[in-house]
């Protein structure tokens, strides 16, 4: 009896060591998920936090092992390079959105635990920037508080070949923390990872993005029935006639315009944020049956399963060196903390399904 009840009592101590373990495998992840809020909700003082966090990380040293890969150069690189090595693999399949969602956590991790930032990632809530003639005034493209605006027009932009419709810049940033730099950029255009020094660009399309970022088109990303439809209405087909949040997100602000390198403009991580939000917003309307609801292709664009069969939770997700490798069951839960997931944070408000 005395034997059994200690053993009892260590396999209790075992699991809250256990616990433990996990929990500080993830230092930034307290008990209490962190709350991601809406970018022009932040004081001013937290706006300048979390820019100059961003700016720690394209100072820090790649943890990226060097191989054939000299535009790798900075911890913000890093991530960089591993959307671009993972481009085919990632969009258009049934982890898209968890393999995002991880990979925005693991960043707003580094600017928590390597550059000081004590805030949770924000979000970039679009439809308040919409319709078209609001867009290019929007709160996060403020040259003061925000990451600067659009590029300066150029004539047919070589960095983005789709030619998107209403497109309105191209060029260098011209105002705002990320511009005059020269090489702010290390990586692209397109696949290329040998070190490529541009300044940042942008292309603004007002028109793009009132047409796929309003309250409408979210509300009928929200009203999908099942993960399989939801995520293919996110990320709608590669064609301009045929967006969805996702790419109405990119060619809105045309972040390079570009499908590998998008994320080297620090704008990915506020649109990416709220795409996830769409998501938990999505999951939350179904909680217990949708924190397990994944489907889709592991092959790019495979719908028909035809050369492959679609991801489950034990799909593995990778995101390079910054970060261990999980499952897309890992990511399921925004808020799992240790218990359900590796996960900790929550959002201040999710957007609901009307009428
Ligand atoms: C590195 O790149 C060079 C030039 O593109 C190529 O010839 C070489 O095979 C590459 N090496 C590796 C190990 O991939
Ligand atoms: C949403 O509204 C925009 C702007 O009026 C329009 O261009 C777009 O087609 C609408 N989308 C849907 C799904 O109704
Ligand atoms: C794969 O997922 C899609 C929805 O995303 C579904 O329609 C299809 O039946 C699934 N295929 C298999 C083999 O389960
Ligand atoms: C993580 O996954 C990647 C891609 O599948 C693999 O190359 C890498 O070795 C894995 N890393 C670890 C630490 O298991
Ligand atoms: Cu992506």
């Amino acid at each position: 009896m005395q034997i059994s009840r200690s053993i009892q009592t260590s396999w209790v101590l075992a699991a809250l060591v256990w616990t433990s373990v996990l929990v500080s495998a993830h230092p930034s992840q307290q008990q209490a998920p962190t709350v991601r809020k809406e970018w022009r909700t932040l004081s001013k003082h937290d706006k300048s936090s979390y820019i100059r966090a961003v700016k720690c990380l394209l100072r820090k040293p790649a943890l990226t092992p060097a191989f054939n890969n000299s535009g790798v150069i900075s911890r913000y690189d890093d991530l960089v390079y591993t959307h671009i090595q993972q481009t085919f693999e990632m969009h258009y399949t049934g982890h898209f959105l968890a393999w995002h969602r991880y990979y925005v956590a693991v960043y707003e991790r580094m600017l928590r635990d390597e550059c000081g930032y004590k805030g949770a990632q924000p979000y970039w809530d679009w439809t308040l920037d919409t319709p078209a003639d609001k867009w290019a005034s929007s709160p996060v493209f403020d040259p003061i508080t925000g990451f600067g605006g659009n590029g300066g027009f150029v004539e047919g932009d070589t960095s983005n070949p789709f030619e998107v419709p209403g497109r309105t810049g191209g060029g260098c940033v011209r105002d705002g923390p990320f511009a005059g730099i020269p090489d702010l950029v290390h990586l692209g255009p397109m696949a290329s990872v040998t070190y490529n020094p541009q300044c940042l660009k942008r292309d603004f399309s007002p028109y793009f993005a009132g047409r796929y970022l309003a309250m409408n088109q979210t509300q009928l990303t929200l009203a999908a029935p099942d993960f399989g439809s939801f995520d293919r209405i996110v990320e709608g087909s590669p064609s301009f006639e045929a967006s969805g949040v996702h790419g109405g997100g990119h060619y809105g602000a045309g972040q390079i315009g570009d499908l590998y390198v998008s994320p080297a403009d620090p704008i990915f991580y506020l649109h990416h944020a709220n795409l996830d939000r769409v998501w938990w917003s999505w999951q939350k309307l179904n909680l217990d049956a949708r924190l397990t609801d994944i489907s889709g292709p592991i092959l790019m664009m495979d719908y028909d399963n035809v050369k492959g069969g679609n991801v489950t939770l034990e799909f593995p997700i990778s995101v390079g060196a910054s970060a261990a490798n999980v499952t897309v069951g890992d990511v399921m839960n925004i808020a799992g903390c240790g218990k359900n997931g590796v996960l900790c944070y929550e959002y201040d408000s999710v957007y609901t399904l009307q009428g």
